[in-house]
C-alpha cells in the first residue's frame, strides 16, 4: 500500500503530463483520461502486471480501469504476451487475409448467439457506425433509436445525449456534429419500455434499428430491468426494426456469450470490442448470414479498413478468449466483484455515506446517491463532487478508478482477494474523506 500523497508523490507524472499538454489536446488521446471531472492531473503509466499498474514515479496501484474493459485477463497476461510476441514476429500487418482472422471469427460465432457471420474492425466506434449503416441498408429506413446517456463511440449519428466521456466533460451532444447527421437519431430513456413504444407510435415504418448497450456501462453500470430487453425485442419484431446490441463492453465480459447469453435475448446485430482484442485495437460486428452478407464484397453496403483483422490483435483476442474458457472463470469474476460490492457498502455505511452499488458480473459502479440508479437521469443526479473526492483519496492510497462517476469499474481474473481487501481498506479511509 502506498502512503498518502505528499508533494513529490506524482512529480514525474505531473512533469510528463505538462509536456504532453504541449503536444496533444489536454495531453491525452481520449478525453476522460485527463481527470477533468475529478481534479488534479492524471498519473502517467509506465507498466502493468496482473491487477496492478505502476506510474512513472514508481507508485503501484490496484487497477480497476483495466483499459476500460479489455483487460479481463489482467495486464501483461503471460499467454497473451506470448501470443502477441509470436504474431508480431511473423509480421505486423499484411492487408491480405490471414488464418488468425478465421480462427477468431469461429470463436466469436461459437460464443455469441446472434452471430453467424462476423466482420472485424478496429474500434468500438467503427463497429457501431458500421452496424448502423448495415441496419439502414438492410431495412431501407433511416431513423435509429438510442438511449439518453447511452454511448456507442463517437460517430456523428450516435453522438447525441451520449454518456461516458461526453457526459463527464459536459458535452453530451458535441459541437461539430452537423444537424443533418443526427436528424434521424431518436432518443429514449434507458429502462423505459413505454417510451420506446411511443417512439414506434410516432415513427412507425421509419425506424431502421434500436441500438442499445444491453447493460448500460457508459452512464456507470446500469442493469436492464426485468423484461426490458425482451420488450425491446418484441417491439422490434412487431415493427420490422432491427435490434442492435452494443456489446463492446459486455461482450465476453458479463458472460462468455455476452449480455445476450446472460439475459437470453437475441439481437439482430451485435457489436463487440474491448475484451475481443485482449488490449489491442480490435472490434467486430456480426449477425445472421442473411443480414451480414449485405456487406461488400458480397452485398452492396460498403465498409472497409486497412488494419481490420490485424494479425497481432487477432492473436491477443484468441489468447484472451482461451484464458476465459478456463473452467470457473466467470464464477471467479463474479465472486471477486461481489466481495468488492459488499465491502464498499460496508465501508460507506461505516462513514455514513450514501451509495448505491450497481453490478453485473465484473462490471461495477458505486453511485454516490441514496436512490437506486436505473437510468441516465438517476446517474446524473449523483453527487459527482463526492465521487471526485473519493477518487482522489483512493488514488493517493494506491487504487486507480475510472476518473468519472459515469464509467464502470472492471475486475479482472488477475485480481484476487488480497487486492480486493487492500482496495476496501483504502475505500474505508476514502469514504471518511468524502
Ligand atoms: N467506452 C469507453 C469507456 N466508457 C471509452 C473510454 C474512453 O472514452 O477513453
Amino acid at each position: 500500500m502506498n502512503t498518502p500523497a505528499d508533494d513529490t508523490r506524482y512529480a514525474q507524472s505531473h512533469a510528463s503530463h505538462a509536456k504532453a499538454q504541449q503536444l496533444m489536446p489536454g495531453g491525452v488521446n481520449s478525453p476522460v483520461r485527463a481527470y477533468s471531472a475529478v481534479g488534479g492531473s492524471p498519473i502517467v503509466i509506465r507498466s502493468g502486471a496482473g491487477c496492478r499498474v505502476t506510474d512513472v514515479d514508481g507508485n503501484e496501484y490496484v487497477d480497476y480501469v483495466c483499459s476500460y474493459g479489455p483487460l479481463i485477463a489482467g495486464h501483461a497476461h503471460p499467454a497473451v504476451v506470448a501470443a502477441v510476441t509470436r504474431a508480431a514476429s511473423r509480421g505486423a500487418s499484411f492487408g491480405m487475409p490471414t488464418e488468425a482472422e478465421s480462427q477468431l471469427a469461429e470463436a466469436v460465432i461459437k460464443a455469441v448467439p446472434s452471430v453467424d457471420v462476423v466482420r472485424f474492425v478496429n474500434s468500438g466506434t467503427e463497429a457501431t457506425m458500421s452496424a448502423i449503416r448495415l441496419a439502414r441498408g438492410a431495412t431501407g429506413r433511416d431513423k435509429i433509436v438510442k438511449c439518453v446517456g447511452g454511448y456507442h463511440g463517437h460517430a456523428d449519428a450516435l453522438l447525441v445525449q451520449a454518456g461516458s466521456g461526453a457526459t463527464t466533460l459536459g458535452v453530451p451532444s458535441s459541437p461539430g456534429v452537423p444537424k443533418g447527421a443526427t436528424a434521424d437519431t431518436l432518443l429514449m430513456p434507458y429502462n423505459d419500455l413505454d417510451a420506446a413504444a411511443a417512439l414506434f407510435g410516432e415513427h412507425d415504418g421509419a425506424i431502421a434499428a434500436i441500438i442499445i448497450e444491453p447493460v448500460a456501462g457508459n452512464m456507470g453500470c446500469v442493469p436492464p430491468s426485468d423484461g426490458y430487453l425482451a420488450g425491446l425485442r418484441k417491439l422490434c419484431d412487431d415493427h420490422g426494426t432491427l435490434l442492435i446490441f452494443d456489446e463492446v463492453m459486455t461482450g465476453f465480459r458479463v458472460a462468455f456469450g455476452g449480455a445476450q447469453a446472460k439475459f437470453d435475448v437475441t439481437p439482430d446485430i451485435t457489436c463487440l470490442g474491448k475484451v475481443l482484442g485482449g488490449g489491442l485495437p480490435c472490434a467486430a460486428y456480426g449477425a445472421s448470414a442473411e443480414i451480414m452478407n449485405r456487406m461488400a464484397p458480397v452485398g452492396p453496403i460498403y465498409q472497409a479498413g486497412t488494419l481490420s483483422g490485424n494479425p497481432v490483435a487477432m492473436a491477443a483476442g484468441l489468447a484472451t478468449l482461451e484464458v476465459l474458457r478456463e473452467p470457473g472463470s466467470y464464477k471467479r469474476l463474479d465472486d471477486l466483484t461481489q466481495r468488492l460490492a459488499d465491502g464498499l457498502i460496508e465501508a460507506a455505511e461505516a462513514s455514513g455515506v450514501s451509495i448505491q452499488i450497481n453490478r453485473v458480473g465484473s462490471m461495477i459502479t458505486p453511485f454516490f446517491t441514496d436512490k437506486p440508479v436505473t437510468d441516465y437521469a438517476g446517474a446524473t443526479a449523483c453527487d459527482t463532487a463526492a465521487f471526485g473526492r473519493f477518487f482522489r483519496t483512493m488514488l493517493d492510497q494506491g487504487v486507480t478508478l475510472p476518473p468519472s462517476q459515469f464509467e464502470a469499474w472492471f475486475v479482472s481474473l488477475a485480481h484476487d482477494e488480497e487486492a480486493i481487501d487492500e482496495t476496501l481498506a483504502a475505500a474505508t479511509r476514502a469514504f471518511a474523506s468524502v
